[in-house]
Formats: structure tokens, C-alpha cells, sequence
């Protein structure tokens, strides 16, 4: 099953509760255009509004992930004695992180190749991110007079900590694939070949797993980054008594006293 993509640069298709959605301008590292960040966005909504769909796999075609903003795009692209205003070209890419920060199944990234700017973070908001051996992620915003956007100033210390974050941020150097694992700034690196039965696996194992726990557990955890320990002690108990009274708790427990296994269906 697939739906239709806005435009061709985004691929869609639905297998067995998962979604797979890949950037697909491989001829231009898969840079974001504002069409390609609408059609992306339109893509996580009609994800968010499936009820089929229980978990999502971001990837890339071709030899890259993303290599983020399309430097030719006409709205950033510098032209003499105009001042431009790349707001409102982030103003595409805001729908795109927050639907992916909020999307109501679990989402995987593959990142396959260089994950560069808006590519790498992302990515780097994905719930579990696998990448390949060979691939890397490159805060490339320093290189270009710019602050890590798409989330990049939230998401990076609280990966990898404010010292790690800034050497990143600030120097924009390349981080492999291995050393962004060995961070912790990725869930895994895995070998190039076995990445997309690698991250298929992950997600068809999210998508047997009640899918409302999983979510409020992501917002449970970027929450309590902020909370002070007795906080996030009570906004574990409101959604515990909220998912106490679901189908999937109910579903769970007889399955474990059953000896079965689980069929959830709460989203
Ligand atoms: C590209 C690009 C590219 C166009 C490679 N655009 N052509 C948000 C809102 C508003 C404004 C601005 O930005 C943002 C968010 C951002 O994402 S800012 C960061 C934008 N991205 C970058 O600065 C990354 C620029 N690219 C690179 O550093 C390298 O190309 C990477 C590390 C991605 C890949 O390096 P290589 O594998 O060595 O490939 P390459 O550099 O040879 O690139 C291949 C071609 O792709 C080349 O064109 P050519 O005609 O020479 O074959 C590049 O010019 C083109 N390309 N990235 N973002």
C-alpha cells in the first residue's frame, strides 16, 4: 500500500504496519528543497492520521541521507544587495521536526550516507537512529554563518552533553557513523548492507509494541529532561492511570497470564 507524495522527491509505502519513507532527490544529495519539506510534512500528517500505521523508517536514496538545505534554492541562495530572510525557509522544515518530535507511532531513522545541517538533526530527532557504517552526521551550519537548527540546540546536549555539542556544533566537523554510536549521539552504526533489514526489525518490533505507551514514553523522557525529579515522578503516575484504563494494558497482562502473544490496538 502506498499513498501519494506531494512531489516525486519524497517515496512513500506501507508494509505490515510500517511506513517507509525516503528523501528522494539522490541527485542532489537529497538537499531540501521547501517542496520536498511540504511533501514531507504532508507525508508525516497522512502517517499520523493512518491508523494501519504503527511504526515509521526514515531513509535516504542514494549515497546520502540528506545533505540538508538545497544551497541553490532561490529563497537562501545569496544574491547581491539582497537581504535574505531564511526564515521563511525554516518555516518548511518546522512542521517536519514537529511532527517527527510528536508523531503519534514511533519513528526509526536509517541514515545511510552524510546527514549534513537540517539532515543530520533531523534525523537525530528520530526515536531509534541507526546509521551505516561509511555514513556520518556534519553540523555544517558553523561553515555557512549559521546556528544548528531543525532542533539541533535542544537535541545536542541533551545527546551527547553541552562540552560534546559545542565541539560539534561550533567546529562542524564530520563525526562518523561509529563515533556518533560510540557518543551515544545514535542508537547503533551497523554494516552498510544490513541497515535496511536492520532498521525494518526495529521497527516492525515497535510496531507489535503498544504504540500509546510508546509515545507517551518519548514525551515522557524529553519532558523529565526539564522536570525536577518529584515532577516527573507525577507526570509518570497521570500516564500510568491513563494507560491503566486502556485496551493495551488490559491486552498485555491477560497475554503474559495467557502465555500468548499480545495483540495491542490503542494508538
Ligand atoms: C549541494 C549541497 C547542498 C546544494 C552538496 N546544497 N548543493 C535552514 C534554513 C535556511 C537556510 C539554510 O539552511 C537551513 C538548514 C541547513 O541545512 S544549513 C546546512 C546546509 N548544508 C550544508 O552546508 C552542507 C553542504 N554540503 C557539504 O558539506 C558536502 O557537500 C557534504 C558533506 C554534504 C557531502 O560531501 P561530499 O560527499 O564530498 O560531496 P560534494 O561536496 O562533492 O557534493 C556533491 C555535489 O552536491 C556537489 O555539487 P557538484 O556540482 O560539484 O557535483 C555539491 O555542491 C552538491 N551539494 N550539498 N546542501
Amino acid at each position: 500500500m502506498t499513498f501519494s507524495p506531494q512531489s516525486p522527491s519524497i517515496a512513500t509505502a506501507i508494509e505490515g504496519g510500517v511506513c517507509h519513507i525516503t528523501l528522494n532527490r539522490p541527485e542532489a544529495l537529497n538537499a531540501f528543497t521547501a517542496p520536498m519539506l511540504d511533501a514531507l510534512a504532508a507525508a508525516l500528517q497522512e502517517v499520523a492520521a493512518n491508523e494501519q500505521v504503527r511504526a515509521l523508517v526514515l531513509t535516504g536514496a542514494g549515497r546520502a541521507f540528506s545533505a540538508g538545505q538545497d544551497l541553490q534554492e532561490p529563497l537562501v541562495r545569496p544574491e547581491p544587495g539582497v537581504r535574505k530572510d531564511l526564515g521563511l525557509m525554516l518555516d518548511h522544515y518546522l512542521p517536519v521536526a514537529r511532527a517527527l518530535r510528536s508523531l503519534p507511532v514511533p519513528t526509526v531513522c536509517a541514515v545511510n550516507g552524510v546527514a549534513a545541517g537540517a539532515g543530520a538533526n533531523l534525523a537525530l530527532g528520530c526515536d531509534i537512529v541507526l546509521a551505516a557504517e561509511g555514513a556520518s552526521f556534519i553540523q555544517a551550519f558553523s561553515k555557512i554563518g549559521l546556528i544548528p537548527d531543525c532542533g539541533g540546540t535542544w537535541l545536542l546536549p541533551r545527546l551527547v552533553g553541552r562540552a560534546k555539542a559545542l565541539e560539534l556544533a561550533l567546529l562542524g566537523d564530520k563525526l562518523s557513523a561509529s563515533e556518533a554510536a560510540r557518543l551515544g549521539l545514535i542508537a547503533r552504526c551497523v554494516p552498510a548492507e544490513t541497515l535496511a533489514a536492520e532498521a525494518l526489525g526495529v521497527a516492525q518490533r515497535l510496531a507489535a509494541l503498544p504504540t500509546s505507551a510508546l509515545v507517551r514514553t518519548r514525551a515522557l523522557v524529553d519532558a523529565a529532561m526539564d522536570l525536577p525529579f518529584d515532577e516527573a515522578l507525577s507526570a509518570e503516575r497521570t500516564a500510568q492511570s491513563a494507560l491503566g484504563q486502556a485496551h493495551d494494558y488490559q491486552e498485555g497482562v491477560q497475554a503474559f497470564l495467557d502465555k500468548r502473544a499480545p495483540r495491542y490496538a490503542d494508538r
